[in-house]
């Protein structure tokens, strides 16, 4: 049997690398309005300085356990959440205070859980990656990667059953979406016409893995061809091109056609998680996209060609959200741990 003289990793390195080029990709893009621009800058705003802060009391040891950052993602989540309507859930993995935060739950609530103390979401037991709120219909928070997709998929499941019209919209990862229960879950999704929007964040990478090391498919939005599930690529860094693809899949998951896949191109700035030193790629390729493709910028940017906002009102909306940030951390460092007696409550046996 012939033997490789290198190993597959050590095969071109530098071509292994993703290509973060969106210049060939045009996405169609909802016009929104002076509100709607206001409403994204805000919420996309909010989850940047709350993780920026939250990265900073990692640092000072006040954050414990794992945390992932979501710092350069945010037009996916807020794109999403203006596209759906009350009634429909979210649920996500491990990199999800932007999804808490777009669904609306208290920022302080989150840190708290963050800094794990009793008034988290999990009453300080569950920290960055196990959050739910019913009340928001947001349902996760899932460490394991992909095991969101089925269980996005149930929920789905039981929307249809229940006849309530509501749609689920199940967000994973590149590497997510090479996990066997993936497939599993869009046979099911086809099969029954279930509403569920597969959304995939294409942030390049699974940890320290670029995507064209590990997908022999990297176009995400053909991974439901098998399945006859229809897929678009979106441009994951502008907010208006989420909101309308989201729309879309949306409508058509509520008039009771099935599943959709939307991959969204998006980039994180961090790292994986707090511990990852991010060697895998190049400063200079975090700085090219931080540059011409961040998601803030671009509505900040439209806000001031088109005369809606000045530089000083722009200001003044990002020390207003500084100061909830702010506000919540306070309350995540000063608030209560919890009682040990609650340590064998909210436990199944
Ligand atoms: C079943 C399983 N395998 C491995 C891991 C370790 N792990 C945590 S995150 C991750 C990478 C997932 O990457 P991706 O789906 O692209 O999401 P991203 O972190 O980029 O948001 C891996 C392998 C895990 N948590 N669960
Ligand atoms: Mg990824």
């Amino acid at each position: 049997m012939a033997v490789a003289k290198t190993k597959p990793a050590d095969q071109g390195a530098e071509e292994l690398r993703p290509a973060v080029d969106w210049g060939a990709h045009q996405s169609p893009v909802a016009e929104f309005s002076k509100d709607e621009e206001f409403q994204a800058l805000r919420q996309m705003l909010l989850i940047r300085r709350f993780e920026e802060k939250a990265g900073q009391m990692y640092g000072m040891g006040l954050i414990g356990g794992f945390c992932h950052l979501y710092i350069g993602q945010e037009a996916v989540v807020v794109g999403m959440q203006l596209a759906k309507q009350d009634g429909d859930q979210m649920i996500t993995g491990y990199r999800d205070h932007g999804h808490m935060l777009a669904c609306g739950m208290d920022a302080k609530g989150v840190m708290a859980e963050l800094t794990g103390r009793r008034d988290g979401y999990s009453k300080g037991k569950g920290g960055s990656m196990h959050m739910f709120s019913l009340e928001k219909k947001f349902y996760g928070g899932h460490g394991i990667v992909a095991a969101q997709v089925p269980i996005g998929t149930g929920l789905a499941f039981a929307n249809k059953y229940r006849n309530d019209k509501n749609v689920c919209l199940t967000f994973f990862g590149d590497g997510a979406a090479n996990q066997g229960q993936v497939y599993e879950s869009f046979n099911m999704a086809e099969l029954w016409k279930l509403p569920v929007v597969y959304v995939i964040e294409n942030n390049r990478y699974a940890m320290g893995t670029a995507v064209l090391r590990s997908s022999a498919q990297t176009d995400f939005s053909k991974r439901g061809v098998s399945f006859n599930i229809p897929g678009t690529q979106v441009d994951g860094m502008d907010v208006r091109a989420v909101k309308a693809a989201g729309e879309a899949a949306i409508a058509w998951s509520r008039a009771g056609k099935g599943p959709t896949i939307l991959e969204m191109l998006t980039y994180r700035y961090r790292g994986h998680s707090m511990s990852d030193p991010a060697k895998y790629r190049t400063k200079e390729e975090v700085d090219k996209v931080r540059t011409e493709h961040d998601p803030i910028e671009q509505v900040r940017q439209r806000l001031l060609d088109k005369k809606w906002a000045s530089e000083d009102e722009l200001k003044k909306i990002d020390a207003a959200v500084r100061a909830v940030v702010n506000e919540a951390s306070e309350f995540a460092t000063q608030d209560a741990e919890p009682d040990p007696s609650e340590l064998y409550t909210d436990v199944y046996r």
